[in-house]
């Protein structure tokens, strides 16, 4: 394994650690949502957006303890977005993490509320001073992981792209809808390192530029995988863009453009680190990974 494979997966146990010790235990008349949101965030995914969080912290030198926190807030965030995203109301899928979907294993109702708890519980998480000491650092955090997952962010994302059909999205829409859905949430994973490490704003803003960089080559690659993958490989359905007619990257240049495009937006991603040097390798990695990656 390389050595970005094994912080992948070094990073990806401790952020599972920490949300098994977040989440709150299986007990009492309401039991049903916390059994639904343990389903929903432990066990399972890539954890890139924790080890984003995790190794942008490590730029800063952030104590372990309090980047593990700020990965598990934004891992609830996305695990509450793929639990909606799921719904019959919305993508209606079955399968996810090679197992039933939370609205298949419980039921919708569960599944609508796992995701709610989700999504607060990141806020809770964020709050608390163990996240760090400095309640303006923790209010910058909440601020962020806020904006990047509501209206103007995630879920505007997700708002044009369940409008997209009727649309008729120019590459510059294609690309805004990526980059809200997707973008926002991995830039704000490298944000957060940035915060809890004290750094300047023109630094967070690196970061962050990095982040939306790697989030749309990320996305690109996910189209690729969704033409070229099967569900056995990425646990996931795929060919669904094609059978939705949706507009892709991958529909507007074909395959090997949409992996050119995904491989260039890697390397610029790794050149707004250039200023940290060799310290900013794994990160570099980890944009070559969001392109190469089978799931
Ligand atoms: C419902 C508010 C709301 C938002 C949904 C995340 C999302 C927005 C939709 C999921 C569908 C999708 C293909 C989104 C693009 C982002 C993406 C590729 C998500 C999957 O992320 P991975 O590959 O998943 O990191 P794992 O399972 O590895 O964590």
């Amino acid at each position: 394994m390389t050595t970005f494979q094994t912080e992948l997966v070094a990073i990806a146990t401790a952020t599972n650690a920490e949300l098994d010790r977040l989440l709150a235990p299986v007990s009492g008349p309401e039991g049903r949502v916390t059994e639904a949101m343990r389903y929903a965030a432990l066990d399972g995914g890539k954890r890139l957006r924790p080890f984003l969080a995790v190794a942008s912290a490590d730029l800063f030198d952030v104590p372990r303890a309090r980047a593990l926190r700020a990965a598990a807030a934004v891992e609830m965030i996305h695990c509450y977005s793929l639990v909606h995203d799921d719904l019959p109301a919305m993508d209606d899928d079955d399968l996810r993490r090679g197992r039933p979907t939370v609205h298949k294993r419980f039921d919708e109702a569960t599944a609508i509320l796992a995701g709610d708890a989700l999504l607060t519980e990141a806020f809770a998480v964020l709050a608390d001073p163990a996240t760090h000491p400095d309640g303006a650092i923790r209010a910058a955090l909440v601020a962020e992981l806020a904006r990047a997952s509501g209206a103007a962010g995630m879920v505007g994302g997700q708002m044009i792209d369940l409008m997209a059909a009727n649309l008729a999205l120019d590459d510059s829409g294609l690309k805004r809808l990526q980059n809200l859905k997707t973008g926002c949430l991995i830039a704000v994973a490298c944000r957060m390192g940035a915060v809890l490490g004290g750094a300047s704003v023109a630094t967070i803003d690196l970061l962050g530029n990095y982040g939306m960089d790697m989030g749309l080559a990320f996305q690109i690659a996910d189209d690729v995988l969704d033409v070229e993958s099967s569900a056995a490989e990425t646990g996931k359905a795929t060919g669904k863009d094609a059978a939705a007619g949706k507009a892709t990257f991958v529909s507007r240049l074909g395959l090997d453009g949409a992996k050119t495009l995904a491989h260039t937006l890697a390397v610029q991603a790794g050149n707004h680190l250039d200023s940290f040097g060799n310290k900013s390798k794994l990160l570099r990695e980890a944009a070559m990974f969001a392109v190469t990656r089978r799931n």
